[in-house]
């Protein structure tokens, strides 16, 4: 049993292991294992094969499971270290700490959006990119897109997805306008208003947080993170609530064997939603 804090209120030590341990990961190759796993699962709506992470009601335990993949390998290198949170309802401006020099650095430079700054700028020699979707090697942010700007998610946007009291609804895709699971995950059509609270979180950031391999800048850990404790707190606020679909989609339902119901497994690691709807055996987040 372990805690994941808010990143807020990290001490400077554990800052640096944080840090450390992720760059650690990095040197081992493991990292980009992680960016690359992210990749292969990213298929969109409109694309063949089964959707276990993305535009699926399977998005919040297929992320639970790979944060924790992530952190068991963090912790590996530092027993120690957990995945810090961020709340980007209250840390909600480039001038937050979490993107200061001694943790995860700041915004990328005019033109080509290379951040310069902190332990993952390209020019410290340790964070390479590789196998992302783009050919730059460097790590690249635009936070807040000041050439047209847009506002992380405020409290009333999330509540408008935390108070909803059904978890997902057919299609069961990027287009479902009700259910918890894409008021949060934030696909809509139309407008500025397109990106809701998780996406608009990746579209704040900008730059390979854009795309399939966000993973390749480290603030996706502590983004997910947060949304893993929203999920949790939407099962408290929802006691009656259920994942949904509770069973396997019908033979002539379009999205029969694209979507996970409740008990079927998803890839790659062949564990089924049911295993993830409480993580509270295993850690806790700090409130
Ligand atoms: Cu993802």
């Amino acid at each position: 049993m372990y805690t994941r804090k808010n990143q807020r209120n990290l001490t400077s030590a554990e800052r640096r292991r944080f840090v450390s341990a992720v760059l650690a990961l990095k040197r081992s190759g493991e990292y980009d294992e992680f960016v690359r796993t992210h990749i292969a699962h990213y298929v969109a709506d409109g694309e063949d094969g089964p959707r276990a992470a993305h535009m699926t009601p399977s998005f919040f335990p297929w992320h639970r499971r790979f944060l924790l993949e992530f952190e068991r390998a963090l912790q590996r290198v530092d027993p120690a270290v957990t995945v810090p949170y961020w709340d980007w309802t209250a840390d909600n401006t480039p001038a937050a700490a979490l993107w200061s020099e001694d943790f995860l650095g700041g915004t990328g430079r005019a033109g080509d959006l290379k951040v310069m700054t902190g332990p993952f700028a390209h020019d410290t020699g340790h964070w390479t990119i590789r196998g992302g979707v783009t050919d730059r090697p460097y790590l690249m942010r635009d936070l807040g897109r000041p050439s047209a700007p847009i506002a992380l998610p405020t409290r009333d946007e999330l509540a408008w997805a935390m108070n909803e009291p059904v978890y997902d609804a057919a299609p069961w895709d990027s287009t479902v306008t009700s259910g918890f699971r894409n008021r949060l995950e934030g696909w809509m059509s139309g407008g500025v208003e397109r990106w809701r609270n998780h996406n608009r979180v990746h579209r704040w950031v900008g730059g390979q947080m854009l795309g399939a391999a966000s993973p390749s800048d480290p603030v996706f850990w502590l983004h997910h993170s947060f949304v893993d404790l929203l999920w949790d707190r939407w099962q408290r606020m929802h006691p009656d609530a259920v994942y949904l679909p509770r069973t396997r989609l019908g033979r002539g339902d379009p999205q029969s064997g694209r979507v996970m119901s409740l008990e079927e497994p998803m890839p790659p690691w062949h564990v089924k939603p049911s295993e993830l709807l409480d993580h509270r055996n295993l850690y806790r987040y700090e409130v």
